[in-house]
């Protein structure tokens, strides 16, 4: 038993010593190096492994062939070095005889990001309001149906549900009511009258989401709410601050178009279009007309829809517990998207997520 394993120790130290000189030798660069003399030397390797059978070794040969392997080892560990050395050193003479290093070269630019056209024109858009005295609010995207719908006063299964289209999370076993990504920020309206008492005016901005994809339409966008309750509140508030904002998105001289439109939270409620910058055809020359008669962005129209607004329904404020006799108020959604497009030039929506720098860095 004993013999064999002399036998097997001998052969193994033999077999190291006649090869790993040749194999640490032929390694040309310092990772490939180590690797080897891990493969001989490291706690896994071949010389390693010997050295563990040292205990089954009959005592009388144990102390020579231990100082055997022992010399090996210091053997083995002195070729790596020299080898290491040799490396290093050919590494430094091919830089010092490869090309010049040029230091009168321009340094490499830091490249610094900035932010992304849509937050830009949030804040653009939040000063705005800020200026004019609304609270900055924020809730949850995801949301329930209750607060996006029922409380607005769309009736269950109204198909206005439908026509929002909306992505649902799958209901989990016992809960009460559907959950969905919020289709609009309006129900920011919902979450806010329940916490605050009038008067208040605010602004929410936040994404949205809904089963839209086209030039102007992307299936996730930002909204901004915005919403303004007090006692004897009108229509002529409503549209002093609208057009005051868009004046201060697009200049004094912004066309500005009110139509009015069905939302079931709202009564009177309308839309407010902005005259296309893309196309421009509100200059009204012979050219600008020409542009806007081949216009993708707003259909040819002149204008792009850019919000739905409306004084908030009596059946809104008995559903949050305010007094719909006392109390009255307005509220607009408008799309931070399509304020973006134009503020900016941009022709379709989708360039605004797909985060292309070359894009990105000419806004
Ligand atoms: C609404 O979402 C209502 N909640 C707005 C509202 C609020 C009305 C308060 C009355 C009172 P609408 O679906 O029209 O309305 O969307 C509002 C704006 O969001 C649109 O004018 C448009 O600018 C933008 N928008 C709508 N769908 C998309 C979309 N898929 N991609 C980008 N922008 C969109």
């Amino acid at each position: 038993m004993s013999d064999d394993a002399v036998k097997e120790f001998e052969e193994g130290l033999a077999k190291v010593e006649a090869s790993f000189r040749s194999q640490l030798d032929a390694c040309g660069d310092e990772q490939s190096l180590r690797a080897v003399n891990a493969r001989i030397a490291g706690p896994t390797g071949e010389l390693t492994g010997l050295l563990k059978l040292m205990p089954k070794l009959p005592g009388d040969q144990r102390k020579v062939l231990g100082q055997k392997a022992n010399a090996l080892k210091s053997a083995v560990s002195a070729a790596f070095d020299t080898q290491l050395l040799a490396i290093a050193k050919a590494v430094r003479d091919a830089e010092l005889s490869g090309p010049h290093l040029d230091v009168t070269l321009p340094g490499r630019n830091e490249r610094t990001g900035s932010l992304h056209p849509i937050t830009r024109v949030a804040y653009e858009i939040m000063d705005v309001f800020t200026s004019l005295g609304f609270d900055i609010v924020d809730g949850p995207e995801i949301d329930l149906h209750e607060n996006n719908f029922d409380k607005l006063g769309f009736p269950p299964d109204h198909p206005a549900t439908d026509m929002q289209d909306s992505f649902f999370i799958n209901a989990e076993a016992g809960q009460k009511q559907r959950s969905l990504l919020r289709t609009h920020t309006s129900t920011m309206q919902v979450r806010e009258m329940q916490k605050r008492k009038p008067p208040l005016a605010i602004v929410a901005p936040g994404q949205v989401y809904r089963r839209d994809d086209d030039v102007t339409h992307s299936p996730m966008f930002f909204q901004l709410e915005g919403l303004l309750v007090d006692e004897g509140v009108s229509f002529a508030h409503l549209k002093g601050v609208l057009t005051r904002f868009a004046q201060r998105m697009f200049g004094d001289n912004v066309p500005v178009r009110f139509r009015p439109s069905y939302f079931p939270f709202v009564e009177p409620g309308g839309e407010v279009d902005i005259g296309c910058m893309i196309c421009r055809g509100y200059e009204g020359t012979k050219e600008a007309l020409a542009r806007q008669a081949e216009c993708r962005v707003c259909k040819a129209s002149g204008y792009l829809e850019v919000l739905g607004c409306g004084m908030v329904h009596p059946v809104v404020f008995e559903n949050v517990g305010y007094d719909s006799d006392k109390y009255t108020g307005f509220a607009f959604g408008l799309g931070i998207d399509r304020i973006a497009m134009l503020r900016y030039g941009i022709s379709d929506i989708r360039w605004l997520y797909e985060n292309d720098v070359r894009f990105l860095s000419q806004i």
